[in-house]
């Protein structure tokens, strides 16, 4: 049975991660880092199934340590501060996590564990101001937030760990993916929380930032297997993962609001306050080699991907309705 340890775990894509490769019959070691509130929600469900092991980005010996302990065959780093307008609150913080903290988990692994594969968690917000449409693996990069230029920099230092040491590290170059278990701050989970919201009469308004901006939108579950995949290559290199469609924050607002019977133009509001210092217009990928070297294939579908989710967050609102548990109308302004 592979081990695999991976970083982020409490977030959207970890919890996805670790069912896939629970499946798949790997042991999972889940990094999380210390708090001091409750167990995280995502992975409560399989807590008695995986292993959890205290580390954090920003320190070198807490993640030798734990390498050092598991000797995991597989290393999946998925952590990151990855709120893209966070980037600009605490862009140092950013850098360090969301760039260095991949050499200090690179560092780890040559020094313990050089073997082990290693999958890097890269963005299509490398990308930015696209130089082509659609974007590929040998599309030149040019960020526009310091969380892109952050994962830029993890990428070309995971891209030179592979040449310089010869380990077997993969960047993952994936496209927004999204999925009920997305935080209520990015849009797609703000808009389909709002919608259920609206619907249940909790809330009268959704406040957004650029509607124009174009996204490359796919299914969270769908995009684990591609990481999973990847490490399972005999020679180690980049994948695009991507859907290949584009659609605009407004055709989000429209699809969703009508999955709730329900007219977005009556609810949205385009807030200037809610604006970026600098935004991504357009992302598009193309996939061509995930789907030709890896066999992997997306199975929702954008309009697929927007029904789910409004449908999951109708359920939730009425149970915390059911419960007493609805909370006041607080997403967060940003
Ligand atoms: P997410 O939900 O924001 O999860 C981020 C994870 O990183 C959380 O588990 C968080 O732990 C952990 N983390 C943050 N700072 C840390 C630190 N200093 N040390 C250790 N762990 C830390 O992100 P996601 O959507 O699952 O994305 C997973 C990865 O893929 C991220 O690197 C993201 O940048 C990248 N990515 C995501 C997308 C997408 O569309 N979702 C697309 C391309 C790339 P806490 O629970 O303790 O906060
Ligand atoms: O949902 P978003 O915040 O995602 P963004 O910035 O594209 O970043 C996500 O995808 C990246 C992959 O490309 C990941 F690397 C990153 O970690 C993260 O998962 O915003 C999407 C678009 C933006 O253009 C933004 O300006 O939606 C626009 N938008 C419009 N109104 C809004 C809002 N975004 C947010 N979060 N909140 C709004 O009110």
């Amino acid at each position: 049975m592979p081990t695999a340890l991976i970083t982020g775990i409490t977030g959207q894509d970890g919890s996805y991660l670790a069912e896939h490769l629970l499946d798949l019959g790997h042991e999972v070691v889940g990094v999380v880092r210390h708090s001091s509130s409750e167990p995280p929600p995502r992975i409560e469900h399989l807590r008695d199934r995986i292993e959890l092991a205290g580390a954090d980005l920003f320190d070198q010996t807490s993640l030798l340590n734990v390498i050092d302990r598991y000797q995991p065959d597989e290393v999946y780093n998925l952590a990151a501060q990855s709120f893209v307008p966070a980037s600009w609150q605490q862009p140092i913080l950013t850098g360090e996590v969301t760039g260095l903290g991949v050499t200090r988990l690179l560092e780890a692994v040559r020094l313990s564990r050089p073997e082990a594969r290693v999958y890097q968690a890269s963005s299509s917000e490398m990308f930015g101001k696209v130089h082509e449409v659609p974007q590929t693996e040998r599309t030149p990069f040019y960020p526009r937030s310091p969380y892109g230029v952050a994962k830029l920099y993890g990428h070309w230092i995971a891209v030179n760990y592979r040449e310089s040491y010869g380990m077997h590290v993969c960047s993952g170059i994936l496209f927004n993916h999204e999925s009920p278990r997305r935080s209520t701050e990015f849009v797609s989970r703000k808009i389909s929380y709002r919608v259920a919201q609206i619907k249940h009469g909790l809330a009268h308004e959704l406040r957004l930032g650029n509607l124009d901006a174009r996204r490359d939108w796919g299914y969270a579950p769908d995009y684990v297997r591609a990481m999973a995949l990847m490490l399972q290559q005999p020679e180690p290199r980049d994948y695009v993962v991507a859907s290949g469609e584009t659609h605009a924050v407004r055709e989000f607002c429209e699809l969703a609001f009508a999955t709730a019977g329900l007219d977005w133009t009556d609810f949205v509001i385009s807030d200037p306050a809610l604006l970026r210092p600098a935004d991504v217009d357009l992302l598009v990928g193309d996939a061509t080699l995930a789907r030709t070297e890896l066999g992997w294939e997306p199975t929702v579908s954008f309009r697929e991907l927007v029904r789910l989710m409004v449908e999951a967050d109708l359920a939730l609102v009425e149970t915390e309705v059911g419960r007493g548990l609805a909370p006041p109308a607080s997403i967060p302004r940003r």
